[in-house]
């Protein structure tokens, strides 16, 4: 099959890249988005998220023509769905994003097209919800058009390099749709591409980000064991990771972002009475904010009431600047409602709006007039920060670090009392 102009449905930080990699690859692409300032801000050659790379391919693909974006999609070969999968606040998936999506691509489906959903989606999306509304257009799937699913696997904060070199699953509802959606992505995936069904292909999306899940979560139970037997976590999973059979992952403020936060409730949403592994992990890393909560009230005397507390890093992972289920922000807001007065710093959006506590413009200050720095994301420019720097312009001299980002010894040396989430000193090192 030939393709040589896709649409792609959902300019966010997996349709964005995907648009800009075909279309630096040769292919005419219609970057297709609902939000208008979305396609005004891409229009002026600007960006409205944060990806590193991103920038450039996106100018590079938009000046050669290849790449246009619109509010509308129009007829092409391909059509990619990339829109968001949120949850309900029952934690049931949310697809009515997936469901507009597939309907503005009906008017213009022809015979032979193929259409893929990359979103992240229950078992048996596609199937189920994709294509019978596809077929409204009184076209048959696998007949006239085929149908594939294709779950995006890439990192934030590695997504150009990922999406070219990371092995691709390409599950169709028939044969014929998975061999047309290999060729598709052919063009520029260099990792292995595995055909497969669609439903199986949905299944190991899910599989991935919820065996993940359950890792971080017991890095977090260990974290919390390590607090009750004064043992040095970060030590004890370094030397148990030396066994050629376990690798653990590291504990930290909790489990954020859009994908392995939300991810595993689609299976539990499907068959709770399955899955209460699955169901205990993603209790364990939700609760876990609350004990980094805990670990600061303690570093306190107890209190964190009128108690001013400067908090580094809100995104929900070092180096990105999404702050999307941020587990930090979960922090800062339980602090704020346990009565300190909290001010945080997040670098890579330093005009973030959260709902409690006060965000500020730059780290000085965040810090000048703390009692208490919280480093909650381990952002790369925080392990440069010089404590000599932070003694100058902050009256804080306890600095609690959930996400070993500090060389806590030559921060001691310069006068701090250092926590670290997990060393099994909690909270006797500032008693
Ligand atoms: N985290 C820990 N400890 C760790 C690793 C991560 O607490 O050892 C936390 C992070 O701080 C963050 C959360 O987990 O809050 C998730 O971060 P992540 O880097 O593990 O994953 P994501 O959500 O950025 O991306 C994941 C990836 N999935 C897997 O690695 C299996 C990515 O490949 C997927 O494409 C992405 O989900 C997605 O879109 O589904």
């Amino acid at each position: 099959m030939k393709f040589s102009k896709i649409c792609v449905l959902g300019l966010g930080y997996i349709g964005l890249p995907t648009a800009s990699t075909f279309a630096m690859h040769g292919l005419l692409v219609v970057g297709v988005d609902v939000k208008r300032n979305i396609i005004e801000t891409l229009q002026r050659g600007e960006l409205h998220i944060h990806e590193p790379g991103l920038h450039n391919i996106v100018k590079q693909a938009l000046a050669s023509g290849n790449l246009r974006v619109s509010l509308k999609p129009e007829e092409a070969d391909a059509f990619i769905i990339a829109v968001p999968t949120p949850f309900h606040e029952d934690k049931t998936a949310d697809l009515s994003f997936v469901r507009s999506a597939t309907q503005a691509i009906v008017p213009f489906l022809r015979k032979g097209n193929l259409v893929v959903l990359e979103s992240t989606s229950p078992p048996q999306t596609t199937e189920q919800v994709v294509v019978p509304l596809l077929e409204k257009t009184g076209l048959h799937a696998g007949e006239d058009f085929l149908v594939c699913y294709s779950p995006e696997r890439v990192l934030p904060g590695k997504i150009l390099h990922e999406l070219v070199e990371n092995a691709r699953v390409i599950g169709g509802i028939d044969a014929a749709s998975a061999r047309a959606g290999a060729e598709l992505y052919k063009t520029f995936v260099r990792g292995e591409i595995i055909q497969t069904t669609a439903t199986t292909a949905e299944m190991v999306k899910l599989m991935e980000n919820t065996y993940r899940d359950i890792n971080i979560a017991i890095a977090n139970e260990f974290s919390r064991l390590a607090e009750q037997f004064d043992v040095n976590i970060w030590e004890a999973i370094q030397i148990a990771n030396l066994h050629p059979r376990v690798k653990i992952l590291n504990p930290g403020v909790g489990v954020g972002g859009h994908c392995i936060s939300v991810d595993p409730w689609f299976l539990v949403e499907k068959a709770p009475e399955l899955t209460p592994l699955i169901k205990t992990a993603r209790e364990v890393n939700d609760s876990q904010p609350a004990f980094v909560a805990r670990l600061v009230q303690e570093a306190l005397g107890g209190t964190v009431e009128k108690k001013k507390i400067g908090v580094l890093g809100l995104s929900y992972k070092a180096n990105v600047d999404d702050i999307r289920e941020s587990p930090a922000i979960d922090v800062v807001e339980l602090l704020t409602d346990l009565g300190a007065e909290v001010k945080a710093y997040e670098p890579n959006k330093p005009e973030a709006v959260i709902n409690k506590g006060n965000v500020n413009h730059s780290l000085a200050e965040a810090v000048n007039d703390a009692e208490m720095i919280v480093f909650l994301v381990g952002h790369s420019p925080f392990k440069a920060i010089e404590p000599a720097y932070i003694a100058t312009i902050s009256s804080a001299r306890i600095v609690i670090d959930a996400v070993q980002v500090l060389d806590a010894d030559k921060w001691r040396n310069h006068g701090f009392t250092v926590i670290k989430l997990g060393d099994g000193k909690f909270p006797k090192s500032v008693s």
